[in-house]
């Protein structure tokens, strides 16, 4: 299917939040509509056989609402061309099996979602896809985790989930592509305003467009972006072969929460940042983990290729895992459940929530561990709300 007007890179000179609003879309000549319709049709009209009106033909393979959506993405991520999903582990499942075949081999994050871990070692592998497990903070590992002739792809998670390890970008594709591998980054964490990674090098982005780009915990979704012709041709192919596509109404949700992800994110940042200096203080804290603090080891590595340090903030309790479990259970301002992004603040406990998949594995999580994301918020609203649950972990 030929491509569509609205990914043409045409925003390319704007700045971020110019193309987080404008990119992929321009108002409709018959009706001036700012905002593109919910467009709930699987097929479309064909003037005469194969007669197309925009190149459309059946919703799987596009839908105008879809294409609006992949036309955003791939301008605020600085790419050409994105396509977007049912979730993000559609969408990385559908890379995974564009871009390599049985007995080629991954190299993966030790620290990633469990939900990619799970993907690589419950379904890939099955499928004849081998993977190792690296420190993305640690280039030496990651490069001799690399099997010369059968790695295919380096796959990044940088901030990491949970432990916000930092991968420096520009080094890992350096070390993939002398490889002749490619590098993929899942940019879930940072979102394309605080991070871009195909202008560090690395080949493709992948997102869980159900966190920050989404923004307000309504539709789940995945997102791929890449600037290579021959990488779209691919991962276009393999979207209308497989089908795990956006719906319109998804695609929709998604594109409005983009709009404002800039102002979002600062949001975010400034939270995190207050609450991280409240909880260095904290009497029942073991260890507070951020990048944004200076003692962080990916400290100077963020610091070079994020805007900010993110909304996301993990921290180890005294006490160990009952004290954890504890603190989850007894916030009222953060709600106690799994995903992030959203504006609203979100607690967990990884190692029996959001990564309870990799127990037992190299990529087990600390059990005293709790994820926050911080949501936008009143700050002292956030920080009471943290205080009087960490009381419950206290030492009586
Ligand atoms: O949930 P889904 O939209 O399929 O995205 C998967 C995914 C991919 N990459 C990262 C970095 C993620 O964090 C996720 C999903 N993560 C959670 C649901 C979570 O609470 O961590």
């Amino acid at each position: 299917m030929s491509e569509h007007p609205a990914q043409q890179p045409y925003w390319s000179d704007a700045g971020f939040e110019t193309r987080a609003i404008h990119a992929g879309y321009e108002p409709d000549p018959s009706t001036g509509a700012v905002i593109p319709p919910i467009y709930a049709t699987s097929t479309y009209k064909q003037d005469g056989v194969g007669g197309l009106r925009g190149g459309y033909e059946y919703s799987r393979s596009a839908n105008p609402t879809r294409t609006a959506l992949e036309g955003a993405l791939a301008a605020v991520e600085g790419g050409t061309h994105g396509f977007a999903f049912a979730s993000g582990l559609a969408a990385e499942d559908t890379l995974v099996r564009a871009l390599c075949g049985p007995g080629q081999h991954a190299v993966i994050p030790d620290d990633a979602y469990g939900g990619t871990f799970r993907l690589f070692d419950k379904v890939e592998q099955v499928w004849g896809l081998v993977h190792s497990p690296a420190a993305v903070s640690d280039v030496d590992a990651v490069r001799a985790a690399i099997r010369p002739g059968e790695t295919r792809l380096v796959w990044v998670e940088t901030p990491t989930n949970p432990l916000l390890g930092i991968g420096d970008i520009e080094a890992l594709a350096a070390v993939a592509h002398d490889a002749g591998a490619l590098l993929v980054v899942d940019n879930t964490f940072a979102s394309p305003y605080l991070q871009q990674p195909l202008a560090l090098g690395a080949d493709v982005v992948v997102h869980s467009t159900t966190k920050y780009v989404g923004g307000h915990s309504d539709v789940v979704g995945g997102a791929l972006v890449v600037r290579d012709d021959d990488l779209a041709d691919r991962i276009r192919f393999h979207q209308n072969a497989m089908g795990a596509v956006a719906g319109p109404f998804d695609a929709w949700l998604t594109l409005r929460g983009l709009k404002t992800l800039a102002v979002r994110m600062d949001r975010h940042c400034d939270n995190a940042e207050r609450i991280v200096a409240h909880l260095l203080d904290h009497p029942a804290v073991e260890q507070v983990i951020y990048p944004g603090l200076p003692d962080h080891p990916g400290h100077e590595v963020a610091a070079r290729q994020m805007k900010r340090f993110g909304g996301m903030v993990s921290f180890r309790v005294k006490g160990g895992e009952a004290a954890a479990l504890a603190v989850c259970e007894r916030t009222h301002v953060f709600t106690l459940g799994e995903s992030l992004g959203g504006v609203e603040s979100l607690i967990e406990h990884p190692g029996r929530m959001t990564h309870a998949s990799v127990a037992g594995t190299d990529l087990e999580v600390p059990a005293d561990l709790v994820r926050l994301s911080v949501g936008i918020e009143s700050v002292e609203d956030l920080v009471a709300d943290l205080d009087q649950a960490l009381s419950a972990a206290l030492p009586r």
